[in-house]
């Protein structure tokens, strides 16, 4: 059976520059094209918001980025506002191989809930489709590379571990916010779900 390769949110506004960026963001997107060179089964995601988004600070009287809020669907970090759907901050970085992807899934863009899964919008139900593209091209392992590790990538892994694939996280092609231990907390949740980090 086929693996896919999915990689995470490599975008602008999360390299070196950008409205959130990960530090180091940028050192991976060389390796990530030579793993979509390799793969049959190449999936990109994209935070695309649009302006405005209740996951921005700014939406949040009184709230700062990285400051916490109670939404619907639980505690939702507040970030500065990134990816807004057509902005260069949300492009893919402009050295990764993106015309080398089969399917780009969006995902953020509805305004009052936030998706750092690439399977399930920030609720852990609300589904992006994914998944059941992934089965009718008949994949059952998925490796994952991109960012954040802590947030997009990780609970991108853990959800894909719930729903059965075999999933592996290539921590050299990743780079994490590590927001107050997020990293550690993260990397034991996907352990803890089965996910194989590299
Ligand atoms: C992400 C925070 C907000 C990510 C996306 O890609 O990890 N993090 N939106
Ligand atoms: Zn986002």
């Amino acid at each position: 059976m086929p693996k896919a390769l999915l990689v995470i949110d490599l975008q602008n506004d999360f390299c070196p520059g950008g409205a959130l960026a990960v530090p180091g963001g940028d050192e991976i997107v060389a390796g990530v094209n030579e793993l979509l060179a390799e793969h049959d089964v190449k999936v990109l995601t994209q935070d695309w918001h649009p302006a405005g988004h209740g996951s921005f600070a700014s939406s949040h009287n009184g709230k700062s980025p990285f400051e916490t809020t109670e939404m619907a669907y639980g505690t939702q970090v507040l970030w500065p506002d990134h990816c807004v759907q057509g902005s260069n901050g949300a492009a893919f970085h402009s050295d990764l191989n993106s015309d080398a992807g089969d399917l780009v899934i969006r995902k953020g863009f509805r305004p009052e809930i936030d998706s750092y899964s690439a399977f399930f919008e920030n609720d852990r139900e609300t589904p992006t489709g994914l998944e059941g593209y992934l089965r009718t091209r008949g994949v059952d392992k998925l490796l994952l590379v991109g960012l954040a590790t802590d947030f997009c990538v990780a609970y991108s892994a853990i959800d894909g571990a719930r729903l059965g694939f075999d999933v592996t996280v290539d921590t050299k092609l990743c780079r994490a916010i590590d927001l107050e231990g997020s990293l550690d907390a993260m990397t034991k949740q996907m352990t803890d779900a089965g996910v194989t980090l590299i």
